[in-house]
């Protein structure tokens, strides 16, 4: 989508601070942290909300889910970390592009 902030990100014409990437998904560090680290685990699909995925696209929310592990232990989150998905202008979201928060360590420095 061309006025999608995240849609842009994977076009490559922002900027980010990537920490994963393969043809479907992308992983980014967070412009506002909450946390010592912070990353967006993303499709590189435009999937607006989580309610708008569909049962197609179960495979490849499985792979998000599984990512975040993998991803938060090689970004030195060996202790656990927190998983977020704002669903919705009610759930708090912002940029409608799906995105998991992947985050944990250290002191948070904005509340949850
Ligand atoms: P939310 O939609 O509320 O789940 O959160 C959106 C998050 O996206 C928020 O923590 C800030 C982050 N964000 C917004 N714009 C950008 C950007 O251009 N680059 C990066 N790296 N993060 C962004």
């Amino acid at each position: 989508m061309s006025d999608c902030i995240f849609c842009k990100i994977v076009e490559g014409q922002l900027p980010c601070n990537s920490v994963y990437e393969d043809d479907e998904v992308l992983a980014f560090h967070d412009i506002r942290p909450f946390a010592r680290v912070h990353f967006l685990i993303i499709p590189k699909a435009h999937i607006a909300t989580l309610a708008d995925a569909e049962p197609a696209q179960e495979r490849l929310l499985g792979k998000m889910l599984l990512l975040a592990p993998r991803l938060a232990k090689e970004q030195g989150l060996e202790a656990g970390f927190k998983t977020l998905v704002n669903t919705g202008r009610g759930g708090g979201q912002e940029v409608f592009h799906l995105h998991m928060h992947v985050f944990g360590g250290g002191d948070p420095v904005r509340p949850v």
